[in-house]
């Protein structure tokens, strides 16, 4: 029987050192949620790094028989491999490439070797589980060599390839040292996905013009084989974030809030700590919005919830530095005893009180400089049962594609921000309903099941055309 191994920087549980010893926690991501109906069926497994710097044998053994009980192969990082790998080469040079921060991007060739290093590592890991029959599942940036690395131990093997990020430019990627060694290690997989056609254009033209490979409809033919390319947009587990929205847990934080907010009524802001994100931009348009729009003093305020991420990185600690200085001088210069402009939170909290948020909220602000997808804008229209709210979204974030019943705005032109937010505020309830209605309608039918199904079954289809034009 053919098994599918999925692939990905970290695994969707978490081990964690605690006074008691060991403890393992999920991990909340979409992709565990989406593929955990994969992964948990019969023989699959899911390989990747468990979040711990184990100690000593004794301990990896220990973390490997606890993750093998629910389908998980580990793979051990150093924090050596931690630091260049994962921080440096995959954070501090591709992810600010690929979102077009290219000045931020870092250009180290230990970090370049310890990114092959790490790549070769996962490939052993993945080769002890996968039969020759498998069906191998790559996800993300930081293991783009990966599926050439897997096509030469088995050239026979089922590979796909998901980018969760966007996928830049040629101009972009020409920059990077490393691109042809990149683009080629893409090539193992027989499937390249993307969230958007825009993403997969990309990547097309660098490979014809790096690599001098042409394509015919996605269809890329390399020397020894054929690579198909394609979109595929990412879905959220709707009925999760619907029922969530539902549940007793969150009415009781709904009431909770609105008792303490009044009658103040609610834009919401929810991201990862990340200069990519466009937080520091947000704040500066909603300041606008209070000197434009006098009226909306004491009458709205900003619910911005920035769930902590990568602070080791010097980038990441100077925007954290930012939003807590703007922050500061948009209270100090507006609040009043009854009334705060910015309530602000640097934490995560649990799925009910997020969804809460997302019920509470009369605007979301989902404004990325650039984002691959964003599923905060999903989960807001998944969690609005009523149908009431206002979806602000960037045109740069991959979602902007699916969901164009949005306000749909350009994240780096504040004015245009704080007049989307103004007329969000103003905006007629039927109004409301009927572009709810339909971003709901998609939300729910591309759901993350679909984005799995899909992916899966094309993968399985360009390989069987592979093998019968093999044989013709
Ligand atoms: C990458 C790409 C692409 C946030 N705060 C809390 C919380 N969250 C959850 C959200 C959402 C997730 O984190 C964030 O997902 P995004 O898609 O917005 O962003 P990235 O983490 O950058 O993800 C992105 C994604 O991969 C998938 O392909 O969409 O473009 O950058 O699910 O709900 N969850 C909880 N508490 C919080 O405080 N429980």
């Amino acid at each position: 029987m053919s098994r599918t191994i999925i692939v990905s920087n970290r695994l969707p549980t978490k081990a964690l050192r605690t006074d008691d010893g060991l403890a393992f926690q999920p991990s909340e991501g979409g992709l565990a949620t989406g593929l955990g109906s994969i992964y948990r069926a019969d023989g699959n497994v899911w390989v990747g790094w468990p979040g711990l710097f184990v100690e000593d044998e004794a301990e990896a053994t220990f973390v490997t028989e606890q993750l093998a009980a629910d389908s998980m192969a580990p793979v051990f990082l150093t924090e050596d491999e931690i630091r260049d790998y994962y921080e440096g080469f995959s954070n501090g040079t591709l992810w600010p490439t690929f979102h077009y921060f290219a000045q931020l991007a870092v250009y180290e060739e230990d970090m370049w070797k310890a990114y092959v290093a790490v790549n070769e590592k996962f490939c052993r890991a993945v080769l002890e589980q996968a039969g020759p029959d498998d069906t191998i599942w790559v996800h993300d940036y930081q293991l783009l060599l990966l599926p050439e690395m897997l096509r030469a131990a088995r050239p026979q093997a089922t590979i796909g390839f998901f980018l969760h990020i966007p996928f830049p430019s040629y101009e972009l990627i020409r920059v990077l040292p490393w691109r042809t060694e990149l683009l080629q290690g893409m090539l193992g997989a027989d499937l390249i996905g993307f969230h958007t056609f825009g993403y997969m254009r990309h990547f097309l033209s660098a490979v014809s013009q790096l690599l001098g490979l042409p394509n015919q409809h996605g269809q890329i033919e390399t020397p020894t084989r054929s690579v198909l390319v394609d979109a595929f947009p990412m879905g959220i587990d709707h009925q999760r974030y619907a029922d969530a929205a539902a549940s007793e847990a969150a009415d009781a934080h709904v009431r909770e809030y609105r008792e303490a907010l009044k009658e103040v009524r609610v834009i919401l802001s929810i991201d990862r700590l990340d200069y990519t994100k466009g937080i520091a931009q947000r704040l500066r348009a909603f300041e606008l919005l209070l000197l434009r729009y006098p009226e909306w003093r004491g009458q709205v305020s900003l619910l911005m919830v920035v769930v902590p991420s990568r602070d080791q990185v010097a980038q990441y600690a100077d925007l954290k530095v930012e939003i807590d200085e703007l922050v500061g001088r948009i209270n100090a210069q507006y609040r009043t005893i009854a009334w705060n402009p910015v309530h602000y939170f640097y934490r995560s909290f649990p799925l009910e009180e997020l969804a809460a948020f997302y019920r509470l909220a009369e605007v979301a602000l989902v404004t990325p400089m650039r984002d691959g997808m964003n599923l905060v804008a999903k989960e807001y229209v998944a969690s609005k049962a009523d149908q009431r709210g206002v979806l602000i979204l960037s045109e740069r974030a991959g979602a902007a594609r699916e969901l164009s019943d949005a306000l749909i705005i350009n994240p780096t032109d504040t004015g245009q921000l704080a007049e989307a937010m103004h007329e969000a505020l103003v905006m007629p309830e039927e109004d409301q309903i009927a572009r709810m209605t339909n971003m709901q309608a998609l939300v729910r039918q591309y759901d993350v099941f679909a984005w799995t199904k899909l992916f899966m079954d094309r993968l399985a289809h360009a390989k069987s055309q592979q093998q019968t034009l093999a044989t013709t």
